[in-house]
């Protein structure tokens, strides 16, 4: 096996927390791709709102860019604690309202610490589309034989491309966002940044390993004969995660989606103050979880129902009905 630990920012500071800061700062914050291009948001031309969070400070945007269709997602990005005295320096600040010992202010700190970070999709699909809307969400009860004769089959024709993913493993994208490689065949992967991270600070880490295989789909084709790759995955990507931004592995969530949005399986690492969407108990399989039980049941992920939460108006949830399933 080979451990390329691609890493072209690796430094040997001794300092635990120093190294913690310095490295997010000097990450690399990614390539241009394929074909090089870089997208101009300013010609984007806003349509509809697929879904917004207040909370979130979220916004799923549906329009047009170059006459194509597009989502734009826009987030808020947290703040970063180095950055705080620059931040408070550099800010204009106007009274609002002040009453006693309380008063409110609209704070306008310096432009490159008042980011939000854009998530584009174009060409978007009306599949995008549908994954992005807000829309009534129920719980499905997926057995065997639904997985044969229902998921199976959708999954085969309707998945969304795994393109981006190939681009990763065959390195023609984010070459230079991987963090850590092992190159095997069999049980290795890719470890980089999710596109929903923008590496300015660990608390809201989000990372992804992506194996090289290509024949597995999901948790459904998890056999006890890739135990080793998945213990590979567990222990590789967890140390890899330590060394480079210094969080320990008993501070992170690391875990599968069923069902994931696309069908080349990858796990998810994040970190555990981290309250991500997709992190809840519905859809999130812990790997140790997987671990043990394909242990104690190795045909465990091909026989047991599993449930997974579905919008009321993806086409799977026609598929149940019409199979008189739901
Ligand atoms: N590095 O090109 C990519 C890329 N793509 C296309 C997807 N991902 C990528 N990472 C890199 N490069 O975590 C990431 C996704 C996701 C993982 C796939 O790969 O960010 P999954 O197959 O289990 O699918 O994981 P999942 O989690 O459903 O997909 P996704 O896109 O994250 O959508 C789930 C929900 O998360 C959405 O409905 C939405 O609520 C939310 N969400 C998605 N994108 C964003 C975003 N940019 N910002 C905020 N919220 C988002």
């Amino acid at each position: 096996m080979a451990d390329t630990g691609a890493n072209p920012n690796s430094g040997n500071e001794s300092d635990e927390e120093n190294r913690k800061v310095k490295k997010l700062k000097g990450e690399p914050k990614g390539d241009r791709g394929e074909n090089g291009e870089e997208t101009n948001l300013s010609d984007f031309k806003p349509t509809s709102v697929l879904r917004d969070s207040a909370r979130d400070k979220t916004i799923f945007v549906h329009g047009e860019l170059k006459e194509q269709p597009a989502v734009v997602i826009l987030e808020k990005t947290p703040f970063g604690e180095d950055t705080l005295t620059e931040m408070f320096k550099g800010a204009k600040t106007n009274l609002e309202v002040k009453n006693d010992i309380y008063s409110t202010y609209v704070f306008q700190p310096p432009a490159h610490l008042n980011e939000i970070k854009a998530t584009v999709v174009c060409p978007a699909t009306e599949a995008h589309v549908q994954k992005y809307q807000r829309k009534e969400i129920i719980m499905v009860e997926e057995t065997e034989d639904d997985y044969k004769n229902i998921t199976l089959p959708y999954i085969t024709s309707k998945g969304l491309s795994v393109t981006w993913v190939y681009n990763i493993l065959e390195k023609k994208a984010e070459k230079e966002r991987i963090i850590f490689e092992d190159s095997d065949k069999e049980l290795g992967f890719v470890l980089l940044p999710d596109f929903k991270w923008d590496q300015k600070q660990v608390d809201d880490l989000y990372l992804i390993a992506i194996v090289h295989k290509r024949d597995i789909k999901s948790l459904r084709d998890l056999t006890p004969d890739h135990l080793q790759l998945l213990q590979n995955i567990y222990q590789k990507g967890t140390d890899a995660i330590v060394q480079r931004y210094g969080l320990p592995t008993n501070k992170l969530r690391v875990y599968v989606h069923y069902q994931p949005s696309y069908y080349h399986f990858h796990v998810h690492f994040n970190s555990l103050s981290y309250e991500v969407p997709g992190s809840r108990v519905e859809r999130a399989h812990l790997l140790q979880d997987i671990i043990q039980n394909l242990k104690s049941d190795p045909q465990y992920y091909k026989t047991r129902t599993l449930l997974f939460p579905m919008r009321t108006d993806d086409e799977l949830i026609s598929m149940y009905k019409a199979a008189g399933r739901l």
